[in-house]
C-alpha cells in the first residue's frame, strides 16, 4: 500500500472546549453556566460528574500546549467560556477572563502553534437561561456583543474564528430532549431555539468583522449527519430528508443559502408557525463566511416507522423520553451494521467523505476543515503507565484516509482537528468516555500520551499516512 500524502499546507490540529476542561469555575470572577447548573442536578450526568476541576487546564495550560508543541500540532482549537468573560452574559467585559485566553493565545503563538477560538461551545450564562435562554430573540443579540468583546480583545493574534460548536446539540438536545443543559424537553422552544442559534451566528459573524482584522477567518462548526436509510423505498427517503432537514438544513439552509427548507417547515408546521422568524433574520444570518467547520463521529441510518426492517426510537444521542427530533415521530433509527467505539457510534469512514463532497456541492469554493472527529475508547494504562490505544488509530487512520480521498475528489479541506487533545468531561457521561489522544488520570490529572498520540504526531509531521500494517 502507497502512502497517502497530505497538501503540505494542511493544518494538523487538536480541539477542546472550555467547559470540559478548564476547571476553575470561580475563578476571576466566573459565574455558573448552564452546564454548571444542570451538571449539579442530580441525576442528569453519569456518576454526578461535574465540570468543577475537569482536568485543570486553567492552572496547567502552560504544560498543555508544551503538550501540543512536543506533539508538532499546527493548531489548536478551543473554546471561550462566555461566563469567564462576561459573567452576567451582558455589559463590559471583565479583564482577568480576557486575560487568560489571551496568555493562551499568546503561549500557543509562541510555540509556532495556531490558535483557533470557538466563541460558543454550549455554556451559556446562567442570568441568560434565566431570562429564556435560546428560545428568547435577545440571547442572539447578548451573543452578538459578546462575540464583539472577544474579537476586540483576541482579534490581534487569532486568525481563526468559529462563532458556534453544533447548534443542533444546542437546540435539540438541550432543549427537545434536555440530555443536554440547560435540559427542556419543549419541542417549539427547541425550533425557536435553533433560528435564534442562526441569528447569534449572523450577528456574531457581522460583529467580529466589525472589530477584526480582514485577514482573520470567520467560520461555524456544524455536526452536520451523513443520513443514511434502510432502502430506497419513497416512505424512508421521506424519513431520511426529515431527518437531514432536522439535522443540518435548519442550520446551513440559513447560513449558507438564506432559507429554511420548505419541506422542514411543512413537517414542523404543527409545532410551531416559525413566527420566531422576523423580517429581515435571513439577510442577517446569511453572511459570508471564510470557512466551514464540520464535525463528524458517525452516519444515522434511518427509516419510516411502519419499515419492516424494525428499529427504534433511540438514536444514539442519549437516553430521554423526549425525541430530539421535532415532528419525526415518524422515523426509526437504526444500528448500522459492524464495529462501533464506546460511545455506540458506528465506525464508518465512508460518512465523512460524503459529508466533505456533500458540502464542497453544498458550499462551493468554501474552504472546509474537520473541526472534530475522534473515537471514545475504554484506554486503561498498562503496567509500565503507557497507553496503548490501537483502535483509535485505526479509526483515526479510515478518516483521515477518508478527508484524503475527499481531497483527491475535489474537496477543498484545509485541515483536521482530532476530537480531543486530551480526555476530559464528556457532557452527560461525565469521565467515563474517554476522547483524547493524551491520557489523563483522573486522580493525579497527570498527562500522558497515548500510542495514538504519537502515531498522529507522525502524521502531522510527515504530513503522510503510514500504511496501516505499519500500526
Ligand atoms: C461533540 N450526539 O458532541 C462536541 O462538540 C464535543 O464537545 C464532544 O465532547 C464530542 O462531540 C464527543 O461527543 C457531541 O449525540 C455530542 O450525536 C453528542 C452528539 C454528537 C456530538
Amino acid at each position: 500500500m502507497t502512502p497517502v500524502t497530505f497538501p503540505s499546507t494542511f493544518l494538523w490540529g487538536a480541539s477542546t472546549s472550555a467547559y470540559q476542561i478548564e476547571g476553575a469555575v470561580r475563578e476571576g470572577g466566573r459565574t455558573p453556566s448552564i452546564w454548571d447548573t444542570f451538571s449539579h442536578t442530580p441525576g442528569k450526568t453519569v456518576d454526578g460528574d461535574h465540570g468543577d476541576i475537569a482536568v485543570d487546564h486553567y492552572r496547567r495550560y502552560p504544560e498543555d500546549v508544551a503538550l501540543m508543541a512536543e506533539l508538532g500540532l499546527d493548531a489548536y482549537r478551543f473554546s471561550i467560556s462566555w461566563s469567564r468573560v462576561q459573567p452576567t452574559g451582558r455589559g463590559p467585559a471583565v479583564q482577568v477572563g480576557l486575560d487568560f485566553y489571551r496568555r493562551l493565545a499568546d503561549e500557543l503563538l509562541s510555540k509556532g502553534i495556531k490558535p483557533a477560538v470557538t466563541l460558543y461551545h454550549w455554556d451559556l450564562p446562567q442570568e441568560l437561561e434565566d431570562a429564556g435562554g435560546w428560545p428568547e430573540r435577545d440571547t442572539a443579540y447578548r451573543f452578538a456583543e459578546y462575540a464583539q468583546l472577544v474579537g476586540e480583545a483576541l482579534g490581534d493574534r487569532v486568525e481563526h474564528w468559529m462563532t458556534l460548536n453544533e447548534p443542533w446539540c444546542t437546540a435539540f438536545l438541550g432543549y427537545a430532549s434536555g440530555v443536554h443543559a440547560p435540559g427542556r424537553t419543549d419541542p417549539e422552544a427547541s425550533l425557536k431555539a435553533a433560528h435564534h442559534l442562526n441569528l447569534a451566528h449572523g450577528l456574531g459573524t457581522s460583529a467580529l468583522r466589525s472589530v477584526m482584522p480582514a485577514r482573520n477567518s470567520i467560520a461555524v462548526s456544524l455536526n452536520s449527519s451523513t443520513v443514511r436509510t434502510v432502502s430506497q423505498d419513497p416512505a424512508d427517503l421521506a424519513a431520511a430528508r426529515k431527518i437531514d432537514d432536522l439535522a443540518n438544513g435548519v442550520f446551513h439552509g440559513p447560513m449558507l443559502h438564506g432559507t429554511y427548507p420548505e419541506s422542514l417547515l411543512k413537517a414542523t408546521e404543527e409545532i410551531t408557525d416559525w413566527s420566531c422568524v422576523a423580517e429581515g433574520d435571513l439577510v442577517l444570518i446569511n453572511q459570508p463566511l471564510d470557512a466551514l467547520g464540520l464535525n463528524y463521529y458517525t452516519p444515522a441510518l434511518v427509516s419510516a416507522a411502519d419499515a419492516a426492517a424494525g428499529g427504534s426510537r433511540a438514536d444514539g444521542h442519549g437516553a430521554s423520553a423526549y425525541s430530539p427530533w421535532p415532528g419525526a415521530d415518524d422515523v426509526m433509527f437504526h444500528q448500522p451494521p459492524g464495529e462501533q467505539t464506546q460511545m455506540g457510534w458506528s465506525i464508518d469512514a465512508t460518512g465523512l467523505h460524503d459529508l466533505l463532497m456533500r458540502y464542497t456541492r453544498e458550499a462551493p469554493g468554501l474552504p472546509l476543515y474537520i473541526t472534530e472527529n475522534g473515537a471514545a475508547y475504554d484506554d486503561k494504562p498498562d503496567p509500565d503507565g503507557r497507553v496503548h490505544d490501537p483502535e483509535r488509530i485505526a479509526y483515526l487512520h479510515g478518516h483521515l484516509s477518508a478527508v484524503r480521498r475527499a481531497i483527491s475528489d475535489g474537496a477543498d479541506v484545509r485541515g483536521y482537528y482530532q476530537w480531543s487533545l486530551m480526555d476530559n468531561f464528556e457532557w452527560s457521561y461525565g469521565y467515563e468516555k474517554r476522547f483524547g489522544m493524551v491520557y489523563v488520570d483522573y486522580a493525579t490529572l497527570e498527562r500522558t500520551p497515548k500510542s495514538s498520540a504519537r502515531w498522529y504526531s507522525e502524521v502531522a509531521r510527515t504530513g503522510t499516512l503510514p500504511p496501516v500494517e505499519g500500526v
